[in-house]
């Protein structure tokens, strides 16, 4: 119970009040530095057929999305994850009419390609099925995508789904959580030559590619595997505080078109989505990398 002396005597601090169990959420990275919030409410918390699925509540974030121990979504910050991984392939692409999303069960990146007109049709191919209903009665302003009608939802293993689909797609986004787990195969070489054959001739690939601070092997590794399968490979970044370290890094594969020289500067600044992270100039400038960080991607 926290107390602490004052000069009128003992009273009871903020924490007690709105935190009488004193709950807190850690997430560790590799162990030694993590990230600790307040826990108010825990909202759910369960197992699906393949991972642990949790939603809690915080003061500052909103409410949140666990999956597997690692924090996903937040009420208060998902802008900048999700418009990143929408928009920027989508404004680099002149012409994308078909687009398949591989995990993203929380449906925030589907309802970021949503707002684009010129998508015909947007596929979502997730694992698990129980990430995509709990969002929905937690965060239905992340699944609000799923009521477009150019979208459709498969549950399925995104790399069946790939290996198996006769489709040719202009972007593929994978939006993936860490790779542990459920997500590991995802991150790898043979997975990521099969996107890259079922992209057309011009199409674009763009990857969650985890933290260049804390995850400095995976990202390297990963790096020199694209850089093998596609000729244009760009790290860019954005800020994302529930993220470890809170610098965010996404992978930008492309067959044809460079997320700069081709960036459709006309066509963000004609359509005016309502974007809270994303705009002309973090596109442009989330590919300026620190030192460290080109050296990462080789
Ligand atoms: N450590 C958390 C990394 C999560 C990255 N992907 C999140 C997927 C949300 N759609």
């Amino acid at each position: 119970m926290g107390k602490e002396e004052t000069t009128e005597g003992l009273r009871v601090t903020d924490q007690s009040l709105e935190n009488p169990w004193n709950l807190w959420y850690n997430e560790l990275n590799r162990g030694v530095a993590g990230l600790t919030l307040r826990v108010d409410r825990v909202l759910e918390s369960t197992e699906s057929e393949y991972q642990r699925v949790e939603v809690i509540q915080n003061k500052v974030f909103g409410k949140l999305l666990v999956l597997y121990g690692s924090l996903m979504v937040a009420d208060n910050d998902n802008n900048a994850y999700n418009e990143m991984l929408a928009h920027v392939p989508l404004f680099s692409h002149p012409k994308p009419d078909d687009v398949l999303i591989i995990g993203g069960g929380d449906c925030g990146t589907l309802t970021e390609v949503m707002k684009h007109p010129e998508v015909k049709r947007c596929t979502m191919c997730e694992l698990d099925k129980m990430v995509v209903e709990t969002t929905r009665r937690h965060l239905p302003h992340l699944t609000a995508g799923t009521e477009d009608e150019r979208a459709e939802l498969v549950f399925q293993d995104g790399k069946k789904f790939i290996e198996e689909t006769d489709r040719r797609f202009d972007v593929v986004v994978l939006d993936l959580s860490d790779p542990v787990g459920p997500a590991e195969e995802l991150f790898q070489k043979p997975f990521h030559s099969t996107v890259h054959d079922r992209l057309k001739d011009d199409g674009i690939m763009v990857a969650q590619s985890e933290s260049p601070y804390f995850n400095q092997d995976i990202v390297r590794k990963m790096y020199a595997n694209l850089n093998d399968i596609f000729p244009i490979v760009r790290m860019y970044t954005c800020f994302m505080p529930i993220y470890p370290s809170g610098l965010w890094s996404f992978a930008f594969c492309s067959k044809k078109y460079d997320p700069i020289a081709d960036f459709e500067r006309a066509r963000w600044e004609k359509l005016g989505l309502k974007t809270r992270y994303y705009n002309a100039e973090t596109h442009v400038g989330s590919f300026a990398l620190p030192q460290f960080a080109r050296e990462l991607v080789g």
